[in-house]
């Protein structure tokens, strides 16, 4: 049985808990729910925290898993349906509960993890522009591995939808000898390539900036890592799609928050429902989007 210790801390602006095991430990920031990183006793960082995070109000940290929501990116490159569900003015980057404050609902032990529970009640009815009614909840699950949920429920009396992602940045030796799989053969739109749909050729290396999203994707994803001889899984559901994101050398140096080789030690695979595969949400409907990290000797 895991013995937990919970602190707080506070990171520049940001109010924060660090949360600790015998065989973990995790950060995460009270703004967007955000886990800002995490790493099991012996082994490097499985999820990557910038040298040079900023930590700020209404500043998304780069770091950890923002959860991006209700819309994914560039709320322009979405579906109507997910536009139209916004009456705002400049809408930003990847939707509004990122950098706004969630509520810590609970921690419980439950058997050998810890269960941390967070809302954000802002999205009943009060957040900027978008005056839509859903419960919205992510739960964290520290045990053996990571275990994340996002559900959104419904409680209007119109249908919402919304696109969303875990925006999950790796923690990698050098990306240029990571690569991932799971991914072999499927469609994935090349969002540097005017949004062009291509085709995977066998597992993805990284050669250069990479900005994709994979479509139907499986609820098996990895990572290998031949130097640190580690691989990372995702296993997700609730998701048939994956934002693959490097930003390399040039990207990253116009990057406040990242220093400019920062690139080669992260590596962004976003569970995620964008492109056509957004989620609609009829009145008293509910979905959750999950995602299970785990590391394995490669
Ligand atoms: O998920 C990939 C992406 O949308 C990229 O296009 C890149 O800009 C990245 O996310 C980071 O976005 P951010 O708004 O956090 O700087």
């Amino acid at each position: 049985m895991a013995t937990f210790k919970v602190e707080t801390e506070q990171h520049g602006e940001l109010n924060c808990w660090r949360i600790s095991s015998d065989r973990a430990e995790l950060l995460i920031a009270q703004q967007g729910a955000q886990i800002l990183s995490y790493q099991r006793v012996g082994e490097p960082p499985l999820l990557w925290l910038s040298d040079q995070a900023i930590f700020r109000q209404g500043k998304s940290v780069r770091a950890g898993v923002p959860v991006c929501w209700p819309w994914f990116g560039n709320l322009q490159r979405n579906p109507q349906s997910v536009q139209a569900m916004y009456q705002g003015e400049q809408a930003p980057a990847h939707g509004l509960a990122r950098t706004r404050d969630w509520q810590l609902l609970g921690i419980e032990e439950a058997g050998s993890a810890l269960r941390i529970a967070f809302g954000l009640p802002e999205a009943q009815g009060n957040l900027p522009g978008w005056p839509h009614d859903v419960e919205l909840k992510l739960l964290v699950v520290l045990g053996d591995e990571l275990e994340l949920s996002l559900s959104s429920r419904n409680m209007g009396n119109t249908p919402v939808t919304i696109s969303q992602a875990l925006h999950s940045y790796f923690a990698v030796s050098d990306v240029r000898q990571a690569r991932v799989e799971g991914i072999e053969g499927l469609a994935y739109i090349e969002t540097l390539a005017d949004w062009e749909q291509r085709q995977q050729q066998g597992a993805l290396n990284f050669a250069g900036e990479t900005d994709r999203i994979y479509l139907n994707t499986p609820s098996t994803l990895s990572i290998v890592d031949p130097h640190w001889s580690r691989r990372i899984t995702l296993t997700s559901s609730g998701s048939r799609s994956a934002v693959i994101w490097n930003p390399w050398t040039e990207r990253a140096k116009e990057l406040a928050d990242m220093a400019d080789d920062g690139w080669q030690r992260m590596l962004c695979i976003e569970t995620a429902n964008v492109w056509d595969d957004v989620v609609e949400l009829r009145p008293g409907a509910s979905h959750a989007l999950r995602v299970r990290i785990s590391s394995a000797a490669a």
